[in-house]
């Protein structure tokens, strides 16, 4: 599918887009299951955002500390529990305002897209932070996959629901499952991915598997783990944190230090993995990526549309 992607490469960079397009293909060939590790691929990666200078955290800082309410509440607990989540086989029901609903399994999902490598910042709601190399596709291409019908305005998300591989579910924290929602154009753009893998590797449970959404520039709440349908609709979706909460959790939820939580400042953040001493830094709008999607809210109320 046709790669939109654009910003990112710089003067700075020094991976050669030719061995960055090998690579690529070597990734698509692979189809995401092989377990291939960075060092294999040689040189840098050239999605790192070498204008922030993003450094990464560690992988046991991103599969160590996670949230993932399904497994418990507690940041630990996913990687407790969440083994024990029967991930293959999978399959992602797309419906609603699409061409082609049905049923999509995980290796008809991999087969038609094309995997590529992304470091993002990723941001959660109680302020701390990590720096993620994901690996996975753009949403949008899935979408187009099931064709999006010209009436369609928002994209609802919800993960897996099975009590019995999820001890989490037993306290009605949420309303489960577990659900998500974006406006049609936030979906499609090209910063909203599909991840299937993390540090070259695919997801572990706790962090999603075998498909999760990642959207770099809200609270890390909206992107929804371990995703079995996708609904194409004309209504804006309830989502799982409005829903218990709607005070705290609008729909948007976008990154923006100039508006708090009601019970906590929004506008610096906590490095995971920085230290017991390491300052908090100032929060970026939008998480840092203002350039790239400031202009899907123009002329919104973001104090009111938070
Ligand atoms: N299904 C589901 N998805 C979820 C969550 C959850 O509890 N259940 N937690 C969200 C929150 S609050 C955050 S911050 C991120 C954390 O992702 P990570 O654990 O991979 O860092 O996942 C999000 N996706
Ligand atoms: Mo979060």
């Amino acid at each position: 599918m046709a790669h939109r992607w654009k910003n990112n490469l710089s003067d700075g960079d020094v991976t050669p887009y030719a061995a960055f397009l090998n690579r690529r293909q070597i990734m698509a060939g692979l189809g995401g299951t092989a377990g291939l590790g960075l060092a294999a691929l040689g040189g840098t990666t050239a999605w790192a955002d070498t204008a922030r200078a993003l450094e990464p955290n560690s992988w046991d800082d991103v599969t160590t500390y996670c949230n993932f309410y399904e497994f418990g509440t507690g940041k630990g607990d996913p990687a407790a529990y969440a083994g024990q989540m029967t991930t293959k086989p999978w399959s992602v029901e797309i419906d609603g305002l699409v061409d082609r609903p049905g049923s999509y399994s995980m290796a008809q999902i991999l087969e038609a897209m094309t995997l590529e490598e992304r470091i993002y910042r990723f941001r959660c709601v109680e302020a701390w932070s990590m720096v993620v190399p994901w690996q996975g596709f753009e949403l949008a291409d899935l979408l187009a996959l099931a064709g999006v019908q010209g009436g369609a305005k928002y994209v609802a998300f919800e993960t897996l629901y099975r009590p019995s591989e999820m001890p989490g579910t037993a306290y009605k924290v949420l309303d489960w499952p577990y659900r998500e929602g974006l406006r049609l154009d936030e979906a499609q753009h090209p910063l909203a991915i599909m991840a299937t893998g993390i540090f070259g590797k695919p997801l572990p449970n706790q962090n999603g598997a075998p498909l999760r959404l990642v959207v770099p520039w809200k609270y890390g709440f909206k992107s929804i783990k371990s995703i079995v349908r996708i609904t194409l609709t004309d209504q804006e979706p309830p989502t799982s944190w409005n829903m218990a909460n709607g005070r705290e959790y609008g729909f948007y939820s976008n990154v923006n230090p100039k508006v708090d939580h009601p019970r906590w400042s929004q506008a610096t953040e906590r490095r995971i993995g920085g230290g017991l001493f390491a300052g908090r830094e100032p929060t970026l709008m939008f998480n840092g990526y203002k350039d790239e999607v400031a202009s899907l809210y123009e002329g919104m109320d973001l104090a009111q549309n938070f």
